[in-house]
């Protein structure tokens, strides 16, 4: 804070005090001065909306300040810029990230109430930009933060979805969706940049022609060309003057198209046309983990990817450099293969328009782009019919034959023309139809190749990459995940915040691993009790929350059992719940039996296609209207499912968890990054040998984690042995009568169908191993009950989950990206104005 006011320019500090001032009057003075100018309202009729909007403004007007200033240091200092594609953005509401980040939380608490409003109540007006699915997003969204907070030149593109995720409700236990019109009132944290737009050509076909020296040419006539303009929001680093820039593209028809209905005088179609334009960007898909061939993702994906290159073309020959030499200053990365269309668009910028010659314009691209994977599973691995590809991208198409055929001329001779391993390493896949594989074009046309968590990387390299480790060990690398502790603590958990600082000052909230020093207090009875003191209070606000949204009564005392994330089979939300029937069948058996009361708190979304996740959620549902109103159960369980899963949520949720629940099917979660919000909240962790797991063990001590279930090894040997689930129901009884409850109707008013094809798949496929693991998850759960009753020792491993934290912050992994494939350097931002 003092950093940023001591900066504040001389000469402006007086004049423009309204607009970058961060004392309380100067706020107040920009709120009030907003109000009138930017909403044209007074106090007296002004609602929540305007106030929230002033507020925003005011802090947007702060934030342009140090924008303004970092991208002209950027590119007067001709440094090594970031970019990162990626096709979603889960980034949460602004506002109280920019007061923390701004350092001005306190200020504007303080401004908002002389002027007789509340913050909170400001704050809880904000609609946050859902533009993403789940971790896939939200890591961009982190990565983003510690770019700026580490002062890291950077920009991110995406996509500027008039629709984020759906909105979910649920009716009568079952998932409803409706859609997310985030940008009714307004986004007070985006400029438009109507000047910076660019044409991108869609479909039609390539014409072939040598030119007057006789070179070889390529014409693409398209069958539509639509333009894409780009809508910048500032992304503030953590008090620094770093203010990055988020560029999202809006989809929308060309001005010549204007032109073009007029002199063809078919309105109706010249309409039709537009439509189709501005329908590119219009909707998030909701799909993740499984990727459907569909024309319009595709459309997306190559329309953002190509603006985004323009875009940095044209900022880099601005500088005036060579465009061979584009990869000395940009660093591309890949967030998945579904921006991967860039390594062929960048071809065909460098081949088709800058008149490039193949071997220079492929060099200049391979050390231009790096990839990260985020899955292993199958289904979520992007392909490409072929045909719908090339009536897409026809010039595309071509270009990736010839970069398939030079590429695959060069493995032949390193693989001694094995046909197996050439067929696994090509770019296009044989069948009955021929497709693209997108996550190979990525392998060939990056520098670098990423798995997200040591476990993930080492099965990319052993299973699904295992050709291309061979072909190329030295591309790949880890990159372990991490959050951002400004939103995951200091913003979604002030009360801890303030009891950690307490004791070890401020600095770990930028340099995580001071959180160590927390150990020093572990079993100080004073501080395990203000620790648990703030657990409470964070379990209470949750409780309300729940009240409010699902009418269930919820008692804070209870274990609170925390299962939030994307509803999918290998999540094994179902094996939660099947342990909840066990424990509701043992209180019916015995109705004095002592157990510790529990509260299962679950939230997420499912895929709307997702059949089997959307029974999932009746089922929970199902299984909770028994549970929570059968007067056996005393109120000693309680099944909860919070309601439209996003990033305001989870920060209400995290704070108040007891027990963070992370039970996918080992090998199957490439790292998750909630497992990590959770622990960092004082959360315990129980789970499988799992993505990033396994390293939250290693750092929180085994002692600290309650570890169940088949480990990825034996998961895939028992697969290969052919695994029989029916042989597990049959063994456990608690298992057989908790399925045959959920088949017989027992939580569905006796309705026998509902079920059958969950309870099916379970007992003849169980492609996830649920069953397998289910006996050990009850006996593991059982030790976590136990542990929870002595309430010193559960302080105690708390305080240790949060203090050994430290590796997980986003910095970290930032960091690393940093020095080992960006090679980019930091820049301090400066605000002193040179006329
Ligand atoms: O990425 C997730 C993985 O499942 C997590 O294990 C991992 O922690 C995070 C971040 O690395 N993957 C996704 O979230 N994937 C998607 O959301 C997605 C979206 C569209 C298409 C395919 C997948």
């Amino acid at each position: 804070k003092e950093k940023l006011e001591d900066s504040t320019p001389k000469q402006l500090s007086q004049s423009e005090d309204a607009r970058t001032g961060l004392s309380v009057e100067a706020l107040k003075k920009a709120i009030f001065n907003n109000l009138f100018y930017v909403q044209g309202k007074y106090p007296e009729i002004a609602t929540r909306n305007d106030y929230y909007m002033s507020l925003a403004y005011a802090v947007r007007d702060r934030l342009l300040q140090r924008w303004v200033a970092s991208v002209k240091q950027y590119l007067d200092g001709r440094h090594r810029i970031v970019s990162y594609l990626s096709a979603e953005y889960l980034l949460g509401p602004h506002l109280a990230n920019n007061l923390i980040n701004l350092g001005i939380y306190k200020e504007v608490e303080q401004a908002t109430q002389e002027l007789g409003i509340n913050l909170q109540w400001l704050l809880d007006k904000e609609v946050e930009p859902g533009l993403g699915n789940g971790g896939l997003g939200r890591l961009a969204a982190c990565y983003m933060d510690s770019l700026a907070t580490l002062e890291v030149p950077a920009i991110g593109y995406g996509i500027r979805y008039q629709f984020g995720i759906f909105e979910q409700e649920i009716r009568n236990g079952w998932q409803v969706e409706d859609t997310d019109n985030w940008l009714r009132r307004g986004n007070p944290w985006e400029i438009a940049r109507r000047e910076l737009n660019y044409e991108v050509k869609l479909g039609g076909y390539v014409q072939h022609y040598i030119d007057r020296d006789g070179k070889f040419r390529s014409n693409w006539i398209p069958e539509l060309t639509v333009k894409g303009v780009a809508y910048d929001t500032p992304i503030l680093g953590y008090k620094v003057n770093t203010t990055n820039t988020l560029r999202l593209w809006k989809s929308e028809a060309p001005k010549s198209f204007d032109f073009q209905s007029f002199n063809s005088g078919n309105y109706n179609n010249a309409v039709n046309q537009k439509i189709v334009c501005e329908n590119i960007s219009k909707v998030l898909y909701p799909n993740d983990e499984t990727v459907s061939g569909k024309i319009l993702r595709l459309q997306q994906q190559y329309f953002f990817v190509s603006c985004s290159l323009q875009d940095m073309i044209g900022i880099h020959l601005r500088q005036g450099d060579k465009i061979e030499d584009f990869n000395v200053n940009f660093a591309i990365q890949l967030n998945d293969t579904h921006p991967a269309i860039a390594i062929a668009e960048m071809m065909r910028l460098l081949v088709d328009e800058y008149d490039l010659e193949w071997v220079d314009a492929w060099r200049v691209t391979t050390r231009t782009f790096a990839y990260t994977n985020h899955t292993l599973l199958p289904e979520a691995l992007e392909t490409w019919d072929l045909e719908l590809f090339g009536s897409v991208l026809p010039r595309h198409l071509e270009l990736i034959y010839e970069i398939n055929r030079r590429f695959l001329d060069e493995v032949t001779i390193k693989v001694f023309g094995n046909n197996n391993k050439i067929n696994s390493l090509s770019i296009i896949g044989e069948g009955p139809r021929k497709f693209i594989k997108m996550a190979n074009l990525a392998c060939a046309g990056s520098f670098a190749i990423n798995g997200v968590a040591a476990l993930h990387t080492d099965l990319l390299k052993s299973t699904v990459l295992k050709d291309w480790y061979a072909l190329c060990p030295e591309k790949f690398s880890n990159k372990t995940n991490g959050v951002t502790p400004r939103r995951w603590l200091v913003l979604s958990n002030p009360k801890l915040t303030s009891l950690i600082s307490s004791k070890i000052g401020e600095s770990w909230i930028k340099h995580l691993e001071e959180l160590k020093q927390l150990e020093a207090f572990a079993d100080d009875p004073e501080f395990q009790l203000a620790w648990m003191g703030v657990k409470y209070e964070m379990k209470k606000i949750l409780c309300n929350r729940i009240l409010n949204k699902t009418g269930i009564k919820i008692n804070p005392d209870s274990l609170f059992d925390v299962h939030v994330k994307r509803i999918h089979e290998y999540k094994r939300q179902h094996l939660n719940i099947l342990h909840v029937i066990a424990l509701y069948n043992r209180i019916k058996k015995n109705p004095d039996i002592e157990i510790v009361p529990r509260t299962f708190i679950y939230a997420g979304k499912a895929a709307p296609g997702y059949k089997m996740a959307k029974l999932i959620i009746k089922l929970i549902n199902s299984v909770g209207e028994i549970v929570n109103n059968d007067p056996d159960v005393r109120d000693r369980l309680k099944v909860v499912f919070y309601p439209n899963y996003n990033v305001s949520n989870a920060q209400v949720i995290y704070p108040a968890a007891d027990l963070s629940i992370q039970i996918s099917t080992a090998g199957k979660e490439a790292s998750g990054t909630g497992n990590m919000k959770l622990s960092m909240n004082g959360a315990l962790t129980i789970g499988t040998l799992d993505g990033a797991n396994v390293e939250i063990r290693e750092v929180v001590g085994e002692e600290n984690f309650f570890l169940f279930g088949l480990t990825a090894e034996e998961v895939a040997k028992k697969k290969k042995e052919g695994y029989n689930p029916y042989g597990y129901y049959l063994e456990n009884e608690e298992l057989k009568m908790a399925i045959d409850q959920i088949a017989s109707g027992y939580f569905s008013h006796l309705d026998d169908t509902i079920f059958k094809d969950l309870v099916d798949n379970l007992l003849y496929h169980d492609p996830f191993m649920v069953l397998a693991d289910f006996t050990s998850y009850v006996t593991c759960q059982e030790k976590a009950a136990l542990a929870f009753q002595d309430k010193k020792s559960w302080a105690k491993m708390s305080i240790l989950n949060t203090a050994r934290m430290g590796k997980f912050s986003s910095d970290r992994s930032i960091r690393e990206y940093c020095d080992d494939i960006w090679k980019v350097k930091s820049v301090s931002v400066h605000l002193d104005v040179k006329d």
